[in-house]
């Protein structure tokens, strides 16, 4: 596993998960040459069966679209058992969360985006391929806030382009076209437009045209093409939306008509551009001249290596070098980059330990690369990694299980939720004028060597494993807190000991059950994966995490952050605490973040996502950012409403 990992690392710094679709995860990274930001698509090839060729699809079509208004594909690293695609990262989130957070947009607000939506659209129809998945969720808002689209894993391409049918039924059956969800042939293109309908619509209204908890319903509702017309909507409006809502699909606006339709070109007197600006024949000068003095060798061979567009480092290295260029910043590779890098021993921990990848990269919210490929062109494979895989081996055999588990001793502390008159909840109002507040970026702060502490105190397997560990690591500085010997996600609020078994056992994932052995496929490992786990956490300078003591994380207001006045932190988290289990909520607590979950009727996953208690400035308000990770999102927007409004905050 860990060897899947070694290409990645040697050019991205990992980070922290930022979604999860129903075969990947998401993970923010840092390129290490341009240091910016960007978003990594992992997939297990083993796990992936059926869904295999959606992969290939996606791949394919993301290297054939270049479009500003399409999230930017930089590099595809294929590996024995895993694929990752990194691509542009959108600080802004889903358009959905966006939507929600305003309940719903003004029109000229929803102008801005939906020109941008036809634009993006019109230029994939014209490179022959439907979409067939366009939802709020799958645009993206970037750091100026212009949409990307996202998720082509369902777009289709027919061979004897897009005027052929198709076939396939697929996409959310929310925004599906009549046509579509009866299972006749159709247009992709005219599917797309039912869908953006349906966008349109949630844009404008914040809710969906055809809506219904059974799918039957759903289906009739859809078939029947009615849906209500709230009193806010102005005629373009409602004109706008009758015209792509069209149960017949022949009857249905095209999009070289929605170009210059009056509701896309009012305040604008322009039609939308569809056409990209980013031209792939022609290469941008400064940032060729910066490669190939970085990489020693002619402005030529950059500039025909570039152009093979191999979706490679170098492909990687350009695009992000334009993408710093066209944001003001200089044109410019990290010369130290290796220097400032150490090799990474994580691979090998992985490699030779029987340690669980997913689980650590989890934890691990800052892996560092290497580099071996300065000064280099064409570049060689190299295995810079430390062996330690020995030591991890010997830490494994001589350490026993029960010692490292490491919440069970907690001590809980108790308070009682207090004042509950005078609460009120309020939302962040971000009208059209304010300042857009992007998500903070969770970059985990550069230690200060002054600040560097010990975090826990090692108990004796750990310990043993620690003193291994950092003597393999000894470029690595150590945090460490020593007034704090339990590690700060299991320092709880209050909470009633059932629920709290509940909480725990899903963040141990073990445990003395024979069900939760089992859900660890059987694995041994458990609590010494978590305590390698927690060692690792460690010995990333960055990832030295305010300690729970210090009370909640001070964010900046942003779309997703529901404020309360209610007084304290703890307070507002023993609420919600409260609440969760009433609403069939399962969560692990980690310091003021709850990671939650639900679970279908049969065991499975349907729904993922955080709520974090934090503290807001100007107003000094106690805010709960949410985050959804996985799940149906106008299900979630239910659920999280409900838990809001139920809970006495
Ligand atoms: N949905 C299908 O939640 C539910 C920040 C964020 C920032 C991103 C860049 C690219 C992608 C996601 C980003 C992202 C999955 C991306 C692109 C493609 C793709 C996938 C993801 C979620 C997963 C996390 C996403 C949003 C969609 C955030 N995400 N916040 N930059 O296929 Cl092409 Cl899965």
């Amino acid at each position: 596993m860990a060897v899947d990992y070694e290409e990645l690392l040697k050019h991205y710094e990992l980070q922290e998960t930022i979604g999860a679709g129903g075969f990947a995860k998401v993970k923010l990274a840092c390129h290490i040459l341009t240091r910016e930001k960007v978003a990594v698509k992992i997939m297990d090839k083993e796990s992936l069966g059926e869904d295999l060729p959606r992969v290939q699809t996606e791949i394919e079509a993301m290297k054939n679209l270049s479009h500003q208004h399409i999230c930017r594909l930089y590099h595809v690293i294929e590996t024995l058992n895993k694929i990752f695609i990194i691509m542009e990262y959108c600080p802004g989130g889903e358009l959905f969360d966006y939507i929600i957070a305003k309940d719903r947009l003004s029109e000229e607000e929803a102008r801005i985006f939906f020109r941008q939506i036809v634009s993006a659209v019109a230029y994939v129809h014209s490179e022959g391929y439907a979409h067939r998945d366009l939802k709020p969720e799958n645009l993206l808002i970037d750091e100026d806030r212009n949409l990307k689209l996202i998720d082509f894993g369902l777009c289709a391409k027919p061979k004897g382009g897009l005027n052929y049918q198709l076939t396939t039924c697929c996409g959310s059956p929310a925004y599906a076209a009549p046509e579509l969800i009866q299972g006749k042939a159709y247009i992709g293109s005219e599917a797309d437009i039912w869908s953006m309908g349906v966008l349109l619509y949630a844009l404008l209204c914040g809710f969906l045209p055809f809506d219904d908890d059974n799918m039957m319903t759903l289906y009739r509702k859809i078939m029947r093409g009615k849906f209500s017309i709230p009193k806010w909507l102005s005629p373009t409006s409602i004109l706008i939306l009758n015209q792509m809502l069209q149960v017949d699909p022949k009857k249905r606006i095209t999009v070289k008509h929605l170009l210059n339709h009056p509701w896309l070109v009012q305040d604008y007197s322009c039609p939308v551009d569809w056409h990209t600006r980013y031209p792939i024949d022609h290469l941008d000068e400064d940032c060729i001249t910066e490669l190939s003095v970085f990489f020693k060798c002619s402005k030529k061979s950059m500039s025909s290596l570039v152009s093979e567009w191999k979706y490679d480092r170098l492909t990687a290295a350009y695009l992000l070098l334009l993408h710093k260029k066209s944001h003001g910043k200089p044109v410019r590779l990290l010369a130290c980059a290796e220097k400032q890098l150490v090799s990474t021993p994580l691979a090998e921990l992985k490699s030779k330990g029987n340690i669980n990848f997913e689980d650590l990269e989890d934890d691990h919210p800052c892996m560092c690369g290497s580099l071996d490929f300065i000064d280099k062109c064409i570049f060689p494979e190299s295995s810079p990694f430390t062996d330690i895989s020995q030591v991890v081996k010997r830490v494994l055999k001589d350490s026993s299980e029960d010692n490292l588990q490491p919440s069970v001793k907690q001590k809980l502390a108790s308070r009682k939720s207090g004042n509950k008159e005078n609460i009120k909840r309020i939302k962040v109002n971000m009208n059209t004028n304010d300042d857009f507040v992007q998500p903070e970026a969770k970059t985990p702060v550069v230690q200060k060597s002054h600040e560097k502490k010990s975090m826990v105190t090692p108990r004796k397997n750990e310990d043993v494993l620690y003193k291994a560990v950092v003597n393999c690591y000894k470029e690595t500085s150590i945090n460490q807190d020593s007034n704090q010997d339990v590690p700060q996600e299991h320092t709880a609020a209050a909470f009633s000991p059932e629920r709290r078994t509940r909480s725990l056992d899903m963040e141990l994932h073990q445990g003395n059950g024979e069900s939760s052995q089992k859900k660890k496929g059987g694995k041994m490992f458990g609590s010494l994966e978590r305590g390698l786990d927690k060692m690792i956490t460690m010995l990333t300078p960055s990832k030295r995490k305010r300690p729970f003591k210090d009370g909640p994380r001070r964010i900046k207001a942003q779309y997703n952050v529901t404020t309360t006045t209610m007084m304290n932190a703890d307070e507002v988290l023993n609420e919600i605490i409260q609440i969760l289990p009433i609403k069939h909520v399962d969560f692990v607590q980690k310091g003021y973040t709850l990671k939650c979950r639900t679970r279908s009727d049969f065991g499975k996953v349907t729904m993922q996502f955080e709520l974090e208690i934090c503290q807001l400035s100007k107003p000094e308000v106690i805010g709960i950012r949410r985050q959804r990770l996985k799940g149906d999102a106008w299900v979630y927007k239910r659920l999280v409403e409900d838990i809001l409004s139920s809970s006495n905050i």
